[in-house]
């Protein structure tokens, strides 16, 4: 089955394809002819999802799926959250987000944290949605080099490691978006 993915970020349309599997072709923005960056103009998770899936599908009529992650800190009352991409800069400096979020976390005790994905999938001119949570903490300093984004700040419940020192299965199996991802395989099964 083809379906459109509505991302310019590599490292998600990697862990995405790793988890939806055989049986599904993703098919990247620049193939249906989308090159510019579609805006992020909601305030929440699920409004930035169903701008970006409605976006794809309003311009080429195609089943398409689009995902929106946010970095929740609970002593940060839920920051960066949906400003997640942007929380240091305009752009998408994941060092510069990693170096901005240890310093806001510099003398918090509480580094409870979750990432957050929520997909909006419109197949045949239907919308839904899923979502996909995992808990955590937020470490005093960066480790590993895998994955990306936060990645090298946040140690899963139940680890003592960061998901940029584990493998990209073992960060599909237990994370927000290899969650969301099986939720929305279930919804492409029905
Ligand atoms: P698209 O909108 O093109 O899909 P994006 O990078 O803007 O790509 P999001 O808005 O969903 O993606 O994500 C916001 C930011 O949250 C992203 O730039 C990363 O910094 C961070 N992020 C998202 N998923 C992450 C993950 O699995 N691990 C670590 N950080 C992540």
């Amino acid at each position: 089955m083809k379906i459109v993915f509505a991302t310019n970020n590599a490292h998600k349309l990697a862990e995405v394809s790793a988890v939806l599997g055989e049986g599904y072709e993703l098919v990247t923005l620049k193939e249906v002819g989308i090159t510019e960056d579609i805006p992020e103009t909601g305030e929440t998770l699920d409004e930035n999802a169903t701008i970006k899936a409605r976006y794809v599908y309003e311009r080429t009529g195609l089943d398409c799926f689009a995902d929106d992650t946010g970095l929740e800190v609970e002593a940060l009352n839920g920051a960066p959250g949906v400003r997640s991409a942007r929380y240091a800069t305009d752009g998408h400096d994941f060092a510069a987000n990693n170096r901005k979020l240890l310093l806001e976390m510099r003398d918090k005790e509480n580094r409870r944290a979750r990432f957050r994905t929520v997909i909006s999938l419109i197949r045949g001119g239907v919308e839904q949605q899923v979502e996909g949570i995992v808990n955590g903490t937020i470490a005093t300093a960066e480790a590993g080099c895998g994955g990306f984004g936060y990645d090298p700040l946040f140690i899963p419940d139940g680890h003592q490691i960061t998901f940029a020192e584990m493998s990209a299965e073992a960060k599909n199996s237990i994370s927000h978006r290899g969650r969301a991802v099986a939720a929305l395989t279930e919804l492409l099964k029905k």
